[in-house]
């Protein structure tokens, strides 16, 4: 096991990465930007760097300034949470060139997935079902480009191959759009990624967002851990996620957990792993794969009892996975609420000074939030500020916890979106579950 790890990475996720370290014996390296030097985590951590000031770009982005801080620690890996660097080819590479280690999988592996026409290719060659669509780049050829829409039928989405998590897409309803629409997704992707690599799919109307949390040990060994529903979303933002997701075909499901394993071993996976899916009349389709841990972690590891963190650092480490599939069992439900700093009805980001933090709790409910009374949000980085999450034996269980935890918790001095959570806790559709990826941006707008 790693002997210190440097945390790379603030707020909520460097709290919860620090607490597994301390746990697994592991001595913590925090770093932080000037504004942050107050962060719990901070506290807590054996040792600190300032690793620059404010705008991310200069401090959490800063990958010498964050190689520095592990030189001078003796830090021999570095965990990056997720958002940052989490995802950076670069980082992961020149992290491993140092002679450290990147908690996630292999730098090749980052990019065969950021490359979603790479990632795509690659999971149809193991089995994992993908959308219908152009199987690759969309080339030069206008005649062709046209076929295979046509052959598609529409809507059909084209989507840029450095994009993901929403960037850089366009859907498209007539053949009439089909050419400009190209063009026009073209010129944005190589003014925001540097690359107008372009791919087509059969845009699905009503899709659920449904994905596969997966634990790989890079050694042949490679389990899943169930599911998750994130379609309650604003934006691309995921606003309240559950675990397992509700109402999905059982045999669809088996197929698919099956096939994301079977992926994760092809293509020497290491880390945890999540895929995500389109879920629509019964059928799953892969649309991209995320290589690090996600904000939603918490409600898989509610109803499967494993610190997800605490395995991803041990396979990082070089260990083989000690689980194996039939010692993951799903247990009842579980419900996660994000509370951001923002206006409820605007959605604007709300930084300040929480005057008084009192978390919601009980069995079954875990709040992860670096919050405390006194704690100044600052305004550089992103606005989520807690995660709410409850356990139950089933659904509704869980849910009215959810209910109980969402009017008990107290975030004085700022704004928090705290009251739309306490809505969407009692809306009808979601008390029945299933809605899908537009439910909450439709009921948004009315
Ligand atoms: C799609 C789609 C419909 N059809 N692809 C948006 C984020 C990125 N991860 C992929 N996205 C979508 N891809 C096809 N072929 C609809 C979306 C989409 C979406 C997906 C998941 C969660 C929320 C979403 C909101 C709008 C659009």
């Amino acid at each position: 096991m790693f002997e210190k790890v440097l945390i790379a990475n603030r707020g909520e996720i460097a709290l919860r990465v620090l607490r597994s370290c301390k746990e697994l014996g592991i001595r913590t390296v925090a770093v932080y930007s000037e504004a942050d030097r107050d962060l719990m985590h901070v506290r807590l951590a054996d040792e600190s760097v300032c690793i620059g000031p404010n705008p991310s770009p200069q401090s959490y982005l800063n990958i010498p300034a964050i190689i520095s801080a592990m030189e001078i620690t003796d830090a021999v890996a570095v965990h990056p949470g997720y958002g940052f660097l989490a995802e950076n080819a670069d980082f992961a590479e020149q992290v491993q060139k140092s002679g450290f280690t990147f908690i996630g999988p292999s730098a090749d592996v980052i990019r065969l997935m950021g490359d979603k026409v790479s990632a795509i290719e690659a999971m149809k060659k193991a089995g994992v079902p993908t959308v219908p669509g152009s199987n690759g780049a969309l080339p030069e050829d206008r005649e062709y480009c046209l076929k295979v829409a046509s052959e598609i039928g529409y809507p059909v989405i084209i989507k840029a191959a450095a994009g993901g998590g929403g960037r850089g897409m366009r859907v498209v309803h007539t053949e009439s759009a089909l050419l400009n629409s190209i063009h026009v997704t073209k010129s944005e992707a190589k003014a925001a990624f540097g690359d107008d690599t372009v791919y087509m799919e059969k845009f699905l109307q009503n899709p659920r967002h449904v994905e596969v949390q997966v634990m790989s040990d890079g050694q042949g060994s490679a389990i899943h851990l169930g599911d998750r529903d994130c379609s309650l979303q604003r934006r691309h933002q995921k606003v309240l996620e559950e675990a397992p997701a509700p109402f999905i075909d059982p045999a669809a499901r088996q197929d698919v957990l099956d096939a994301c394993v079977k992926a994760c071993i092809e293509i020497d996976y290491r880390g945890a792993g999540t895929f995500e899916f389109l879920y629509e009349d019964g059928r799953f389709y892969f649309i991209e794969m995320n290589t690090r841990i996600q904000v939603e972690h918490p409600v898989t590891e509610l109803v499967t009892g494993v610190d997800l963190i605490r395995e991803q650092i041990a396979v990082c480490s070089g260990e083989k996975l000690r689980l194996k599939q039939e010692d993951i069992k799903i247990r009842g439900h579980a419900f996660e609420c994000r509370i951001n700093a923002e206006d409820p009805t605007n959605f604007m980001p709300c930084p300040g000074t929480v005057t008084n933090f009192h978390p919601p709790g009980g069995a079954g409910v875990r709040v992860d939030s670096h919050l405390y009374s006194g704690y100044k949000v600052p305004p550089y980085y992103d606005s989520m500020i807690a995660k709410v999450i409850t356990h139950g034996e089933d659904r509704k269980t869980a849910l009215a916890k959810m209910r109980v935890a969402m009017d008990e918790l107290i975030v004085d001095g700022i704004k928090t979106n705290t009251p739309l959570q306490q809505e969407l806790v009692r809306d009808a559709a979601f008390m029945k579950g299933g809605v899908n990826i537009h439910y909450l941006e439709k009921k948004l707008a009315t």
